[in-house]
């Protein structure tokens, strides 16, 4: 199937007023022909989410929450809802980040709750996988890739909801990147559980690579087999590395 790729942007918790200018930068940025074929998209804080996408609006980048509650509404003090992310214009959500999964004590089912409520809400949910260095030294990668994607994915996820992250825990914010060869590996193994759980709707679902892109090493990780988009931590908060990552298309 034709698959658009993705080249997503995750702030996580940075980001004030000042950065909207980035946001700016960015949406002017990807007004280019590149943008039929390549698809953008800024998870920003929640403080700034309305704001960037009213900054967004006459431009084809997508503008996304970094995660959500399972409910729709109700007693959960500091949560916001996937209601909340439409409501705003939002399109995206990233669920089960490694961060939230460690700093929240996330579970895999708690992540399927979290998809079930982006779909609910209309978003596309972009579901984070991904070892620890530990699970890697142990040889334990694949395994613990398919326990995660069988817990976090729920049964309803198509190619249209849901986008798959693969952030190697090790690999974040670290300047560490797994070779190339070694993402291939992981990529088509995740491509295969795709495809034996979800078939045709399997080969559609973009499988993203995350874990300290940059310009500089983008294209080679954006080339590899199955390797749809990237997920970019702390080079998408600057405009012209995120405009320079999307750029190697
Ligand atoms: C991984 C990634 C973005 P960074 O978390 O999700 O962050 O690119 O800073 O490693």
């Amino acid at each position: 199937p034709d698959v658009r790729p993705l080249v997503a942007g995750n702030w996580k918790m940075n980001g004030t007023r000042d950065s909207l200018d980035q946001i700016k930068a960015i949406a002017q940025g990807v007004m280019v022909p590149l943008s039929e074929k390549v698809e953008t998209l800024i998870c920003p804080p929640a403080t700034l989410l309305y704001v960037s996408t009213a900054l967004a609006t006459d431009s084809p980048l997508a503008i996304g929450g970094q995660d959500c509650h399972q409910a729709r509404s109700g007693a959960h003090t500091g949560d916001i809802s996937a209601d909340m992310i439409a409501d705003c214009f939002g399109t995206y959500v990233i669920v089960g980040h490694s961060e939230r999964r460690i700093d929240h004590a996330e579970t895999d089912q708690m992540i399927r709750a979290k998809a079930q409520a982006a779909y609910q809400a209309g978003l596309t949910a972009i579901v984070c996988v991904g070892e620890t260095g530990e699970e890697r030294d142990a040889y334990q990668t694949l395994d613990i890739l398919k326990r995660q994607l069988f817990g976090s994915l729920p049964e309803e996820a198509t190619a249209e909801n849901t986008v798959i992250a693969y952030e190697p825990v090790w690999a974040i914010g670290t300047g560490l990147t797994p070779t190339a060869k070694d993402v291939e590996i992981v990529h088509a193994f995740i491509r295969d559980e795709l495809i034996l759980r979800f078939a045709d709707e399997g080969k559609g679902m973009r499988i993203l690579y995350g874990g300290s892109v940059k310009p500089g090493n983008a294209r080679e990780l954006l080339a590899v087999d199955n390797v749809d988009g990237a997920l970019i931590g702390g080079a998408s908060l600057k405009a012209t590395d995120f405009l320079a990552i999307y750029g190697t298309y």
